[in-house]
């Protein structure tokens, strides 16, 4: 059976984006506009996973959106809203609660890490934080969803679940008239040369929101100044840089470094080795300074304008959650008569 395309993705209002989102998944929305319909959702029913303050969260949302916008996001062709506008993903997270198994969710990486050692103090909301994305994904019945490597094993669980519900409600999706199965299982799209973008300071950890140091990170607010520090402060080793991909392992700072520009050029890693291969860091780094901001400043200025402008900021968002909560709104109604709960049907 064949489902319509469609693209789904969402980023959590969680701090400042970094580089490694708008590689790892911001850009791929961007491309992905011209060819399928896509939604794109800021997040914020995972960002309270852990704790927001409730006086910063706002701010945090309209800056995801704005920073959306800025890096080439149109909302009038693509559907741009917050989560909690639509209230239909938390309660098709509730079927799926019922649906996934705790086996299933005792094997996700990103609970253990999050969760760590004090696990017995981690929310309900971060255990089950997978099951909400298959229902962001899934209210939608999307085929398609890009995100860094990082989200791939949440991808494949939303999957599982999709794959479950089709089973288990065989008979009453085909009793409703909806076919053989009633949601699409959804593809993680993960290419290119910064599917996980690492730390600048240790290149064996992902670039991340919740580093401790800023320095780790280049921020999509970051001036050109900041940029240029950073870059310049990126730990390396003091090899130059090989002329072959195979040069690079077991040396992960000049691998990261070597697939930030590759990414930012838009050419493969092995023709920016042919560039660079014999080249001292520092040559290499100025290079990759001049690079990263050309390609960020007209960003930064674009989402400086537009964080200024918080009504046009909600305007957008009120008017993609109108238009998602039509899709959701859909989905919904079919899933209760599936699974039996009785709705109120119009006359
Ligand atoms: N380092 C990364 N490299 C490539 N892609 C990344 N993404 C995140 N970090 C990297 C991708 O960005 C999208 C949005 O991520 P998110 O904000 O919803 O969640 P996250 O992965 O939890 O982001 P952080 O920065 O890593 O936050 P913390 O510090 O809270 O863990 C996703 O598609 C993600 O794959």
């Amino acid at each position: 059976m064949s489902f319509k395309e469609r693209v789904f993705s969402g980023v959590q209002p969680t701090g400042n984006l970094h580089l490694g989102n708008y590689l790892g998944a911001i850009v791929k929305f961007v491309e992905l506009q011209n060819q399928y319909d896509c939604i794109y959702c800021v997040v914020d029913l995972h960002a309270i996973t852990v704790w927001q303050d409730p006086k910063e969260l706002p701010r945090a949302t309209r800056e995801v959106t704005a920073a959306f916008l800025a890096c080439g996001i149109d909302p009038g062709k693509n559907i741009v809203f917050n989560q909690s506008q639509v209230a239909e993903h938390a309660e098709l997270a509730w079927v799926f609660n019922c649906v996934a198994r705790l086996g299933w969710l005792n094997r996700m990486t990103q609970f253990k890490e999050k969760a760590s050692k004090d696990r017995e103090n981690a929310s309900v909301g971060l255990y089950a934080y997978p099951n909400l994305m298959a229902a962001d994904i899934l209210v939608y019945r999307a085929t398609h969803v890009p995100v860094g490597e990082d989200q791939k094993q949440h991808v494949e669980l939303a999957r599982d679940i999709a794959q479950k519900f089709n089973n288990d409600y065989a008979d009453s999706i085909a009793a409703h008239g909806f076919g053989e199965k009633f949601f699409p299982l959804p593809e993680p799209l993960i290419q290119g040369p910064a599917t996980r973008v690492m730390s600048l300071r240790d290149g064996t950890k992902k670039m991340s929101k919740s580093d401790p140091s800023d320095y780790t990170r280049i921020n999509l607010t970051d001036d050109a100044d900041a940029i240029a520090q950073k870059i310049r402060k990126a730990k390396t080793d003091p090899e130059p840089l090989p002329s072959e991909a195979a040069g690079l392992e077991k040396r992960p700072e000049a691998d990261n470094l070597v697939g930030i520009y590759a990414a930012l050029a838009g050419s493969p890693r092995g023709q920016v080795l042919q560039e660079f291969g014999g080249a001292q860091f520092s040559t290499f780094k100025t290079a990759l300074v001049d690079l990263a901001v050309a390609r960020l400043a007209p960003i930064n200025s674009e989402l400086k304008r537009l964080t200024q402008d918080p009504l046009y900021i909600d305007s957008v968002l009120s008017d993609g959650a109108n238009r998602a909560r039509a899709i959701a709104a859909e989905t919904m109604s079919a899933v209760k008569d599936i699974v039996g709960l009785v709705r109120a049907k119009p006359h």
